[in-house]
């Protein structure tokens, strides 16, 4: 052998010693032989991590599993005889395995029903060691998450492998326990509008009495008085007041200058910018018009029938509390959050969705992910199923299906593909057939019928849904690009800190007037009255788990590359990353369906 050989050799050989994987000299030197063996070596070990039966050993077998021409085209030139000693089958009773693994005792010890997995990936790696052996998640029990960069990286990587058919029977535990379910809160049916000034108003005055009452209900800010009672006081006086944020602006020097408006008047607060609490300015720095805040401090009445002003060194919004312990089902189950699949666009990514379909199904993967899978008992659309029509210019140039209840048509057969025991919710966003202003009601049924029949609940948007004790919040997130393009610090690439401020606020949609259409009803469907378990956005495209306060938060990504349009306004999507929680820890586990 000469030395460039040798060395090629030595490379291909410790990789598949550091995989754990034994081969034969003769696969050493069949591989060795490819056109690329390196690259070749690279994607068996990533391929055979997947095969749920694969023991450790490299046989020929394994390698037509292997979904590469060239491997396939190099085994059938193979004569009879060299496939006796390819394989390791055959070939065992001369021991000619050379790999000493390290683990080779436990692999020998092995029932074939629990067959030992080499986890191979460094993703898997880290994954492993930092899992109990029983579950894979991306917490211990310490309810610290990780940053959403950080689990981005992390998130499993999958490269399914067509021909890994289990011999082991799938044995989802999600198929032992029925449906829990409950929707909490749904707009659908009750949001019907004029369209005229009252309901505006009625809209504002309704928003101002919820957020007005949950601020009060903090219990802190029983201090608080109207505007009126303060404007009548004459002597300089230590006040607190609850209102709405008419106006905010820095002044020359730097300092904050708001009004505040209630019920009963509007008044005029300074925040200097030099107070002792900066996170307090930093509050400031997210402060936007509409948003409801509480603030205490001096109040000095005008001189000579001149207004008065109050100077303050402390602001809060509603917020929730530190300590927030979310509620958690005492069923081993899970839930999946996805949203804007866009089926019927161009760029609809259905390889990467036949990959989660078929993950759901127990079809990939290793016992780890098959585990995971099959916990999974409810699925959540968050918006932009179908990609529609006529939603935004051009959007014809990029359509692959033209005609809306085709584009149903193609979703619900794919949907189909999803195993029975998953119950599967479907709410309304921005491309679907409903109006575009939120609140949106359920897709109507003459388009979504075939769903339906498949046991879909179309539900509004935003909506509560309760699954085994879970109140998950559902939100499209139209209001996410408003708020990053009026908030300094705030970008759709990280959507998660977005969340943390509808969250901090307790609306959904806390400016008026923007981008994000609001319809006109009399009651205020986007207030945050009741602090969610899980709270899930979609819409941005960018894929983002973190917490708040113990609250999970999701932003489910896509399942769609990048159009022209998004290209407009700079969104690089991540399509392919699915986010799974479980029911009962709340711990997510994110599962990237891309190849890597
Ligand atoms: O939204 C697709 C992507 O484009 C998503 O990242 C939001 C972003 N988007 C949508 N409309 C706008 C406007 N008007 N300005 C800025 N960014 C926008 P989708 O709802 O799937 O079409
Ligand atoms: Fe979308
Ligand atoms: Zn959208």
């Amino acid at each position: 052998m000469n030395e460039l050989n040798s060395e090629k050799h030595n490379l291909i050989l410790k990789k598949f010693v550091d995989s754990g994987i034994n081969l034969t000299p003769f696969m050493l030197d069949f591989i060795s032989n490819l056109n690329d063996p390196v690259a070749f070596t690279d994607q068996i070990i990533r391929e055979v991590s997947f095969i749920p039966t694969f023991n450790g050993h490299l046989t020929k077998h394994i390698l037509k599993t292997i979904s590469n021409e060239e491997i396939q085209k190099a085994l059938n030139r193979l004569s009879m005889k060299e496939e006796l000693t390819l394989s390791y089958e055959t070939s065992n009773k001369r021991d000619t395995t050379i790999i000493p693994l390290e683990n080779s005792k436990n692999l020998s010890e092995t029932s074939d029903k629990e067959q030992k997995h080499h986890i191979i990936s460094k993703d898997f790696k880290k994954i492993k060691a930092e899992s109990d052996g029983t579950k894979v998640h991306f917490q211990e029990s310490s309810k610290s998450y990780k940053s959403p960069e950080k689990i981005v990286k992390e998130a499993l990587r999958i490269r399914p492998t067509e021909s890994a058919k289990s011999s082991l029977i799938y044995k989802p535990i999600a198929k032992e326990y029925s449906f829990e379910y409950d929707v909490l809160k749904d707009p659908t049916g009750k949001i019907y509008t004029k369209g005229d000034y009252d309901e505006f108003y009625e809209l504002t005055i309704d928003k101002f009495n919820q957020l007005s009452k949950l601020m009060k209900n903090r219990g802190d800010t029983l201090s608080a008085t109207t505007i009126n009672n303060v404007l009548r006081n004459t002597k300089s006086q230590e006040i607190a007041v609850i209102g709405m944020v008419n106006e905010i602006r820095k002044t020359k020097n730097g300092n904050y200058f708001l009004t505040l408006e209630d019920k009963t008047g509007k008044i005029n607060v300074i925040i200097r910018k030099d107070i002792e609490d900066q996170e307090i300015i930093k509050t400031l720095g997210r402060t936007i018009l509409d948003q409801m805040i509480f603030v205490d401090g001096t109040y000095n009445p005008g001189e000579n029938g001149k207004k008065g002003i109050m100077f303050s060194n402390n602001l809060t919004k509603i917020d929730i509390p530190q300590d927030f312990q979310p509620e958690v089902s005492s069923e081993p189950l899970s839930i999946t959050l996805i949203s804007d699949t866009h089926i019927g666009s161009k760029e609809f990514e259905e390889d990467l969705w036949n990959r989660f379909v078929m993950f759901l199904n127990g079809k990939i993967g290793n016992k780890k992910l098959r585990e995971i899978a099959g916990k999974i008992k409810y699925l959540v659309i968050n918006g932009d199923l179908i990609d529609g029509i006529g939603v935004y210019p051009m959007q014809e140039e990029d359509l692959i299906i033209k005609d809306l209840y085709h584009q149903y048509e193609k979703a619900s057969e794919l949907l189909s593909e999803i195993p029975d025991y998953i119950k599967i919710f479907y709410s309304s966003g921005n491309h679907e057939p409903v109006r575009n202003a939120i609140p949106r009601p359920a897709v109507p049924k003459k388009y979504v019928e075939p769903l339906i029949n498949n046991g879909v609940k179309c539900i509004g948007n935003p909506a509560v849904i309760k699954t085994h004790n879970v109140k998950t919040l559902v939100f499209h997130g139209d209001s996410l690009i408003d708020m990053n393009q009026l908030i300094p610090g705030l970008d759709n690439n990280n959507p998660i800190e977005t969340m943390k401020e509808l969250l901090i606020c307790r609306h959904l949609a806390p400016i008026f007037g923007k981008k994000t259409q609001i319809a006109p009803v009399n009651k205020d469907w986007l207030v945050i009255d009741k602090i969610p378990d899980i709270f899930h956005t979609g819409h941005v495209h960018i894929f983002g788990m973190g917490d708040y306060n113990n609250v999970p938060l999701v932003n489910s990504g896509c399942f769609q590359s990048q159009t022209d349009f998004m290209k407009s306004f700079g969104i690089h999507p991540t399509p392919g990353i699915v986010p799974i929680i479980e029911l009962n820890t709340l711990n997510p586990s994110p599962i990237d369906f891309k190849n890597h």
